[in-house]
């Protein structure tokens, strides 16, 4: 009767012990996921780039999947001025969440221009958006 009460106190606290292991495991994944958010990767144009002809449309690429929620997610392209220059008309594509594409306005002049993302990444629902610039050079 004693000996069974010690084993069956060993056995409950083993399992306490691995429940609480578990824990640790299942709380600590979220914060690794957390420090990269569904960030932008790479696109055409990309950051920094200085092109010859006008794009006619942002295709860009983000590190994890985005939740296709309305309003939670998008680009937006503005001259040096602070004009909107794209159609507004962001699609987040259904068969790559990584992905998203906006149309710009025809004939954009010579400037730099600023691209603003925002998203909420699929994996750990965290928000993210920044801005990157790129250039038009003139002819
Ligand atoms: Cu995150």
């Amino acid at each position: 009767m004693a000996a069974s009460a010690v084993s069956h106190r060993r056995l409950f606290g083993a399992l306490f012990i691995s429940v609480f292991v578990a824990l640790l495991a299942a709380t600590a994944r979220p914060q690794t996921a957390a420090l990269a958010h569904a960030k932008f990767d790479h696109g055409t144009p990309n950051p920094g780039d200085v092109l010859s002809t006008a794009p006619t449309m942002i295709d860009a690429y983000f590190a994890e999947d985005i939740v296709k929620q309305a309003g939670t997610y998008g680009l937006a392209v503005m001259d040096a001025s602070g004009n909107a220059v794209d159609n507004q008309d962001t699609v987040l594509d259904d068969s790559n969440r990584r992905h998203m594409t906006v149309t710009l306005q025809p004939n954009l002049g010579p400037g730099a221009y600023t691209v603003k993302w925002w998203t909420v990444s699929d994996e750990d629902g965290d928000a993210a958006s920044d801005t990157f610039t790129f250039t038009l050079a003139g002819s």
